[in-house]
């Protein structure tokens, strides 16, 4: 701090003053206005009962100037009262701004108080003293504030397309890592609570608009002029100040970059309006990569939001945004938005919903080229610690909500990924056949979340086996190649006809989950030998089916025409692919 050449004011009073510039990043090394020393005078000075309060603001000025450093012409010429408030006590406030040649000093405002009595009592703030009013450059501008914004962008632009290249890198690796197979065994057990569900409005679209991928994949550099890719929160625009550096002082453009799209971003850069070099920049908000352990002790990197000081676990990467929050173990939606101070993030059952939040985005981006659940970017927000030792997870119309289990029959459901497929996927039903929530509809809405759940992770044919009974290893909540390991049905005459489980939609999922596991790997099942075609081609038929070809009401049986035409219009009428979908049927015994 040069303390002999700003000011430094502190009469009578305690240190408290609310800096200049707070926010992110560190203030530039060495003499800056960020450290411009701030002034606090609490001192009653008389001025004449008959002057105007800005009269009696002026006066006290004036008798202050030495200890501000100015000559009191300096004071009349340099200081301008920008604001004037009167607050709720009958306290009127003052606010001036220090200018040279009629140009701003970026920081440099004094604020002047009066009392109930309309007595100047206080002055905080602070400006740069006579003697560093040095401008080496003079206060004449060699480049325009388009230039300067033109800088500025282009500074962000690079940054921009750093660090999304940084993020498919991680992406990659992530993919590269080979799964523990977790064998199919027995061991049974009943799920009480039911899954929330909702019913909502439907918009059936699928337009994919995700500008980023688009860009990130064309030359690996963001164009920021590009409206195609780029979205701003506000025009940039550049203001010219003077620039306080200790003992002598520059000319620069101060311009912000703030964007949407194709990330949030919010820089303030300083720029040099002589030689246009950047004096300093700094994020107010922006991108960054957190770390963390999952709950099953796996470390891992995801997009987290930087804003001030703190971290929030945003992602603004991926579609409208990848959010977060935690209800604390009460039953509420969406609770609080996880912050972080350090970006290392602990709580497991947040970084898993997290992570694998993103990780489902990308499956439906990469293998369906469907920007999140509607096909428009729908923001993907989800709630973990809801409720108390909560035995489930669920969509509710609106995002995902994850329990942290019993500690015995689960654990946190956001530790398997199959679970967020699952979750994440009946949203895509919901936006697409919108299957009614009841009997054969609800029970081909439940498989189609199993199929492409299980897809995401594809380690196994099993569901939730992450994250059921912590202390039994190998079982699962369900397992799509032998369903009545788990009490369902894999066979169209052993359906589930009564009430429970609105008409068993987590029961009867077993018998459309086996045709798709028969479609998939093959095998011989009720005496139909089903050829099998492969996941990548299988997931595929059931997809198209869900978008294009089902609908609310759509049974067993149009789920059976809707996959064969679907298997159809992808690999042609007389397919392996169409056969096998048809003998799988056929050994499920739906026609
Ligand atoms: C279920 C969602 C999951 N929950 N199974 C009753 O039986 C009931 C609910 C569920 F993601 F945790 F698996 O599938
Ligand atoms: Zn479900
Ligand atoms: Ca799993």
């Amino acid at each position: 701090m040069q303390m002999k050449k700003t000011t430094a004011l502190i009469a009578g009073g305690t240190l408290l003053f609310g800096a200049l510039a707070s926010g992110a990043g560190a203030a530039p090394s060495g003499d800056s206005p960020f450290e411009l020393t701030p002034a606090f005078v609490a001192e009653a000075v008389n001025a004449p009962k008959s002057a105007s309060n800005e009269e009696k603001v002026w006066n006290y000025l004036q008798n202050t100037s030495k200890s501000l450093g100015l000559s009191s012409t300096d004071v009349q010429k340099q200081l301008k009262i920008i604001n004037h408030e009167k607050d709720s006590n009958g306290l009127n406030h003052y606010r001036l701004q220090q200018y040279i040649d009629g140009i701003p000093v970026y920081g440099a405002v004094q604020t002047v108080h009066l009392d109930k009595n309309e007595q100047v009592t206080s002055l905080l703030g602070a400006t740069i003293t006579k003697s560093s009013q040095n401008i080496p450059g003079g206060t004449n501008p060699k480049i325009s504030a388009t230039d300067a914004v033109y800088i500025a962008e282009a500074d962000a632009s690079e940054r921009i397309s750093k660090e999304l290249k940084l993020i498919d890198k991680e992406k990659a690796s992530e993919d590269a890592v080979v799964k523990e197979a977790v064998s199919d065994e027995v061991t049974s057990d009943e799920v009480v609570s039911k899954e929330a569900i909702t019913k909502d409005t439907v918009t059936n679209d699928a337009v994919t608009n995700d500008v980023y991928a688009e860009a990130s994949e064309t030359d690996g550099k963001i164009s920021l002029s590009d409206p195609s890719v780029t979205e701003y929160a506000a025009k940039p625009s550049a203001e010219l100040y003077i620039y306080s550096e200790g003992d002598s002082a520059r000319l620069v453009y101060v311009t912000e970059i703030n964007l949407l799209e194709p990330v949030l971003l919010r820089t303030r850069y300083f720029i040099d309006a002589l030689d246009g070099s950047i004096v300093f920049q700094y994020d107010i908000l922006s991108m960054a990569t957190g770390t963390g352990k999952g709950v099953l002790g796996d470390s891992k990197s995801f997009t987290t939001t930087q804003s001030g000081s703190t971290y929030q676990l945003r992602d603004n990467t991926r579609g409208n945004g990848i959010l977060t929050y935690t209800a604390n173990k009460r039953t509420v939606f969406p609770g609080t938005l996880l912050t972080d101070s350090d970006n290392v993030w602990t709580d497991g059952a947040a970084v898993d919903a997290h992570a694998y939040a993103a990780k489902v985005y990308d499956y439906y981006l990469a293998k369906f080229n469907r920007n999140s659940l509607d096909g428009r970017g729908f923001q993907l927000r989800s709630t973990v610690h809801y409720g108390n030792a909560y035995n489930n997870a669920g969509w509710n119309g609106v995002g995902m909500i994850y329990g942290d289990g019993d500690g015995v029959t689960f654990r946190e459901f956001s530790a398997d990924p199959d679970v967020i497929g699952h979750e994440l996927t009946h949203g895509v039903t919901e936006f697409t056949a919108n299957l009614n929530y009841v009997n054969e509809s609800g029970a081909l809405n439940e498989a189609f979340s199993d199929i492409i759940g299980n897809d995401v992770q594809r380690t196994n044919w099993l569901i939730g086996d992450d994250i059921y009974t912590p202390n039994i290893p190998g079982d699962a909540l369900r397992s799509m190649s032998n369903p009545t390991l788990y009490n369902q049905p894999d066979h169209y005459r052993n359906r589930y006809t009564g009430s429970a489980d609105n008409g068993g939609v987590h029961i009867n999922s077993g018998i459309i989950n086996k045709a798709y596991y028969l479609t998939a790997a093959g095998g011989t099942f009720s005496g139909v030998t089903v050829p099998g075609i492969g996941r990548d081609d299988a997931v595929k038929i059931y997809y198209n089916a869900l978008v294009y070809y089902l609908t609310p009401t759509s049974n067993f049986s149009a789920a059976r025409t809707a996959l064969v035409q679907s298997a159809r219009d992808l690999y042609g009428a007389n397919s392996a692919q169409a056969r096998s979908v048809s003998l799988a049927f056929d050994a499920v015994g739906v026609n």
